[in-house]
């Protein structure tokens, strides 16, 4: 797989991981577009990359539909079956800024930073495909019963020594509402394999581990996916339950990411040579639908706020996060902190301090951000 990461992914990526690989882009690249180019997109992968020959695939779908049945690609694009739908669709890894929560974190070496994300575990592309209720129409539509999809890779992954599928499902209800595309091409490009050739999920406004890559059935279920992935991982457990007490029960399950924002320029203690403003770009993404309403800059650690002019804002859509480039009055002279902070529509905003959303999964980093840079006026 080693092969497709060099094919496929940009020079310059951060790999974090080589197997399964893991890697995301560098901070200066990544929002230089409010379209994330195809091999600056972050790949978070379970296990290996399958190679699957498109003219042998075909997509199974079981369980609680009425009329099962398997559907090849040429199906999927036969136009007279399905309409085409192109989306702008951020994907968000639930463990973005992971990097500042293992920062907050006293305990001794431990499983869980698996994958030590910084602020580029999130990306923006343009999906083409169908929208998966139209595929469940397709076959009938669901039996009584039927509430939830189960998606199934193709791709496998060694845990607690034994050989796992990734597996995970989506609820009807967010099917059902066109919020779920299978699509085979990112950007106008086919699906590159590191990102699931031929065919994967695009779950909109869920965090990233639900759209499924490499995906090759769909069963329709009545309660959600007990598979691992989705029953005992992606689970928030606040520092208060505990270290050894985290039993499914008392978790969360990660579907929709908060408000959230990250500053991508400048970088962290660097010097800023400026006139009384500085230059600062980034991003702002919330999950949910819900879109970044206002984003503020701070040049002094929190305690005045600048908003971030409207029109300095791209992308304006409600599955898509919000691109910035923006200066900020800075009038001191020396070490200072750079914030940024976003409101959704919704009003929500983000917590001060990374403690205020520590985890034990070490999900969900959605502290404002903060930036020290030695400022020279
Ligand atoms: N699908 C499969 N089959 N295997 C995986 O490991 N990882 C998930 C999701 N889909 C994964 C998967 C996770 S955790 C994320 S964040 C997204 O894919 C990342 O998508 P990308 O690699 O295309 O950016
Ligand atoms: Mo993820």
């Amino acid at each position: 797989s080693w092969e497709v990461v060099q094919k496929e992914k940009h020079p310059d990526m951060l790999h974090l991981l080589q197997f399964p690989y893991n890697g995301e882009p560098p901070k200066v690249l990544l929002t230089q577009d409010a379209i994330t180019p195809n091999d600056l997109h972050f790949v978070r992968n379970h296990g290996g990359i399958p190679d699957i020959d498109p003219e042998a695939f075909d997509l199974r779908l079981d369980g609680l539909v009425n009329n099962p049945q398997t559907l090849t690609l040429a199906d999927l694009k036969n136009e007279s079956l399905f309409p085409r739908v192109s989306k702008l669709v951020s994907l968000q890894c639930s463990g973005t800024r992971r990097f500042e929560q293992i920062g907050e974190y006293a305990g001794e070496g431990d499983e869980m930073i698996n994958a030590p994300w910084a602020e580029g575990a999130i990306g923006t592309a343009k999906w083409t495909g169908v929208s998966l209720k139209k595929v469940i129409k397709q076959c009938g539509g669901l039996k009584d019963g039927g509430k939830h999809l189960e998606l199934y890779g193709a791709d496998t992954y060694f845990k607690g020594g034994n050989c796992m599928n990734y597996v995970v499902s989506v609820p009807w209800s967010k099917v059902k509402t066109n919020e779920v595309l299978l699509a085979w091409e990112m950007n106008g490009q086919p699906l590159p394999k590191i990102h699931g050739f031929p065919l994967r999920a695009v779950v909109m406004g869920y965090i990233g581990a639900r759209s499924m890559k490499w995906l090759y059935r769909i069963k329709a279920l009545e309660k959600p996916s007990r598979a691992p992935v989705q029953s005992r991982e992606y689970l928030y457990y606040q520092q208060q339950v505990g270290k050894h007490n985290q039993l499914p029960t008392k978790g969360i399950q990660i579907q929709e990411m908060p408000v959230s924002s990250a500053i991508m320029t400048p970088f962290n203690k660097e010097v800023v040579v400026h006139n009384g403003n500085v230059e600062v770009s980034g991003w702002a993404y919330s999950g949910g639908g819900r879109w970044p309403e206002r984003v503020e800059l701070s040049s002094d650690g929190g305690y005045c706020w600048h908003e971030v002019p409207l029109e300095n804002l791209s992308a304006k859509h409600k599955w898509t996060w919000r691109t910035f480039k923006a200066s900020v009055p800075c009038d001191h002279e020396g070490w200072t902190e750079l914030v940024v902070r976003c409101w959704d529509n919704s009003l929500n905003t983000q917590p001060m301090a990374v403690r205020d959303s520590w985890n034990w999964g070490l999900h969900v980093t959605s502290s404002c951000h903060r930036v020290k840079i030695y400022s020279v006026n």
